[in-house]
């Protein structure tokens, strides 16, 4: 069975650590990298992260990930509440997908309320920081492993 999770970032994630830290924290997407890499090692996965801000790109991978991906952890930025194409991306993908936001999208403006994601994502978490996505981690490979 293929031991690969995706991990995948969405627009401006790219500024994880630079920017807004009172929102997003201190860490950078290679801290979150090597966090993710821990967990996975721990549990006999491996890990791949992908950042982009280019909607098709992200497409691309979720549709490289059918072949090459057990599960997939999926922070979109703020493609979360506008795009129905990685939404049906996602349905085409048949393994685990869990979202996570590193704020908690439903304590800020209404527009981020709604996630079109969370249609198809079988765990979602948000507010938890750049933790999260460990935590997305530890939850993919149990539900690989069954
Ligand atoms: O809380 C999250 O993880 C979000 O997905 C982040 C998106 C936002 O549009 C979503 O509503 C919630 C924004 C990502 C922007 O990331 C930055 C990080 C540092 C500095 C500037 C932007």
């Amino acid at each position: 069975m293929n031991k690969t999770i995706y991990i995948l970032n969405g627009s401006n994630l790219n500024l994880l650590g630079q920017r807004q830290p009172e929102i997003y924290g201190h860490d950078t997407l290679a801290d979150v990298e090597r966090a993710c890499a821990a967990v996975a090692a721990e549990k006999g996965f491996e890990i791949r992260l992908f950042q982009s801000n280019h909607e098709g790109a992200i497409i691309d991978t979720i549709h490289e990930a059918r072949h090459s991906a057990c599960g997939i952890v999926i922070n979109p930025g703020a493609y979360t509440h506008t795009s129905v194409a990685i939404l049906d991306a996602l349905n085409a993908f048949d393994g685990p997908v869990i979202e996570c936001h590193i704020s908690n999208i439903h304590k800020r403006e209404g527009f981020r309320h709604h996630s079109y994601v969370s249609l198809r994502a079988d765990g979602v978490l948000a507010g938890l920081g750049v933790e999260g996505y460990a935590l997305a981690v530890r939850r993919i490979c149990s539900l690989c492993s069954k």
